[in-house]
């Protein structure tokens, strides 16, 4: 699957057009690189099939280059652009506050190419020196690099899921395969994965070994055995396969999928009753084997109900199993409405009517339209006017469809209050707000803005962004009391580098309050990412009763309005 690698290349063409200060392509390029990103299905389908050009912001200039680097694994106008700047652009510009212009500067004074070139040369005090840095800049990028170097070791889950389902697939395709199942931390569904661990049965485990290490895709194989290896993909992720007997599936599902402090703890549980739990099953004391077919007849055998994969963190679900209190945890299909997209209003890339039809679907029963308020410039924010249009828009498309529209807008929450009066807001169906800036005193920003504006939902509570941006230092208890007081719901954004309210949090307040799960697409593609937030709910105990957008919209109304 080469959608990723496409992306890539597409996010790098962006960043040398910006260096050479061409207006508007870079943005283009950059939206099509997410849309590509984000598709469920192989790019090279789509292109053989002629459709590239429906994808989300690709255009005949852009499918033009698609093909050109699918056919010939090359595209001369990014061999171009790159030989101006011969840096790893993309590695430079992961660093928060580093910019592709900044990336130039630094190659043209101090030579820099890649990150650890960076990290010298700002240790070394030299960036500082760098006209227009200083110290400050200099002190921040240091800190900076820190938080980008943890991307290299760890993925997103929702950047590597089309991939993984693609090779999950490929695999069961081949013959030799009988069952393929990808555990780890992928199966638990955290939020960042270190690599790809698949479980698999097969006819002949060697056959399926030399099958595995001759994808078209493996750039390096860096083990390879009779019923284990481990290889990289294109794009750079490893991937650790296992074969395992049938008869152990169960007991192998449970060792691989971890967590690994969950497995102590089941171990030291089959440790008390003097019985043995491995990858092979779990013993008696004569090493008997009592159950490992099935990873509900090992949990039963001793005495649990099935724990779920994402609650496998020891972090109670083990004490809940027995006592047979593991909650019915939400699941996508559960999900009737989506309640933050953008259009083409602001900084999204589909029309109105694209999200609608993709909303229909997905079989949602209501879209919430919420494009981001005039305060922020860099995404396009409406005007007032605009969105007067944009109400006009969806009264028009309205009946065409059998999807409820409600009309909203992303307030932004800014030094001076929201960056919409009050008049506005009532015309929204239904409010959002988030924080795009990080202030001194953000807790006092948001209690203040909840106390006097009437707030439905408040979106990416953290405005964190893995490898990027830290969460914001704010006092939740008292945000979460005064959420649960007015009745304002918390989001939990499904976007890969957000999942914002991180599970945690989520699992800390659910008694409090109701979440809403959105996708915060900014394309038709991207409301694919539902089931990364659903995950998240999941990771945080929630069950259905937890998610407002669970309800239909009556219900949504109803606790937003009382
Ligand atoms: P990652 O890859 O860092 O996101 O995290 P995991 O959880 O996928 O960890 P990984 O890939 O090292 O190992 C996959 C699973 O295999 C892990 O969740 C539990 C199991 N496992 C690996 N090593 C050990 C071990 O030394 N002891 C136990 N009990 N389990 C292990
Ligand atoms: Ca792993
Ligand atoms: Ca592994
Ligand atoms: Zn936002």
């Amino acid at each position: 699957m080469k959608n990723k690698e496409i992306a890539k290349l597409l996010y790098e063409i962006a960043d040398y057009l910006e260096i050479k200060d061409v207006n508007y392509k870079p943005r283009a390029y950059r939206k099509a690189a997410g849309n590509i990103e984000a598709l469920t299905e192989d790019i090279e389908n789509i292109y053989e099939r002629g459709e590239l050009e429906e994808i989300g912001g690709v255009g005949e200039a852009i499918a033009k280059k698609i093909s050109e680097y699918l056919e010939t694994g090359k595209l001369e106008y990014y061999e171009k652009l790159a030989k101006d700047l011969p840096v790893n652009i993309e590695e430079l510009t992961s660093i928060e506050g580093v910019g592709p212009k900044t990336v130039k500067k630094l190659y043209n004074s101090l030579g820099v190419e890649t990150l650890e070139d960076l990290e010298k040369a700002a240790e070394e005090g030299k960036v500082a020196q760098i006209k227009g840095f200083g110290e400050k800049v200099q002190k921040n990028i240091l800190e900076n690099i820190k938080v980008a170097k943890r991307g290299r070791e760890r993925r997103l889950l929702g950047k590597v899921f089309p991939l993984v389902e693609d090779l999950k697939q490929r695999l069961l395709d081949k013959d030799v395969f009988n069952r393929v199942t990808i555990v780890g931390s992928y199966r638990r569904r955290k939020p960042t994965i270190g690599d790809v661990d698949v479980l698999a049965t097969a006819k002949k485990s060697e056959e399926a070994m030399d099958e595995f290490c001759a994808l078209g895709d493996v750039v390096e194989i860096l083990a390879k055995g009779d019923t284990k290896s481990s290889i990289i993909l294109s794009g750079g992720i490893q991937v650790d396969i296992r074969i395992v007997e049938e008869e152990a599936w169960g007991s192998a599902l449970m060792y691989f999928t971890g967590s690994k402090d969950h497995n102590v703890s089941l171990r030291s549980k089959a440790k008390g009753r003097n019985w043995k739990l491995n990858e092979y099953g779990l013993f008696g004391p004569e090493d008997d084997r009592l159950a490992s077919k099935s990873e509900k007849e090992v949990y039963e055998r001793l005495d649990m109900s099935f724990i779920p994969p994402e609650l496998r963190e020891n972090t109670g679900e083990i004490k809940a199993a027995e006592k047979d209190s593991i909650p019915v945890l939400v699941e996508e299909e559960d999900i009737r409405g989506d309640l933050q997209v953008h259009t083409n209003y602001s900084d999204g890339s589909g029309t109105i009517e694209q999200m609608v039809e993709r909303a229909l679907d997905k079989g949602f029963e209501y879209l919430l339209i919420s494009d981001h308020g005039p305060s922020l410039k860099i995404a396009g924010g409406l005007t007032e006017e605009e969105f007067e249009e944009q109400a006009e828009e969806i009264e028009q498309v309205k009946d065409r469809f059998g999807v409820e529209i409600l009309h909203g807008i992303e307030a932004n929450i800014t030094k001076d209050g929201l960056d919409i009066s009050k008049d506005w807001c009532d015309r929204c169906d239904i409010l959002c707000v988030g924080m795009h800036d990080r202030p001194d005193d953000p807790t006092e920003r948001i209690l203040s803005i909840f106390d006097e504006y009437p707030i439905d939902i408040f979106v990416h509570p953290l405005g964190r962004r893995f490898f990027s941006r830290e969460p914001l230092d704010i006092n939740l208890d008292r945000i979460a009391s005064k959420a649960e007081e007015e009745h304002i719901s918390f989001e939990i954004n499904s976007q890969p580098e957000r999942l914002d309210l991180d599970w945690q949090n989520v699992k800390k307040y659910r008694d409090k309050l109701k979440y809403v799960i959105s996708t915060d697409a900014h394309s038709k593609e991207q409301m694919n990412f539902m089931h990364l937030g659903v995950s998240q709910a999941r990771r945080g105990w929630c069950s259905k009763e937890n998610i407002l957008n669970t309800q239909p919209i009556d219900g949504v109304r109803s606790y937003l309005n009382g």
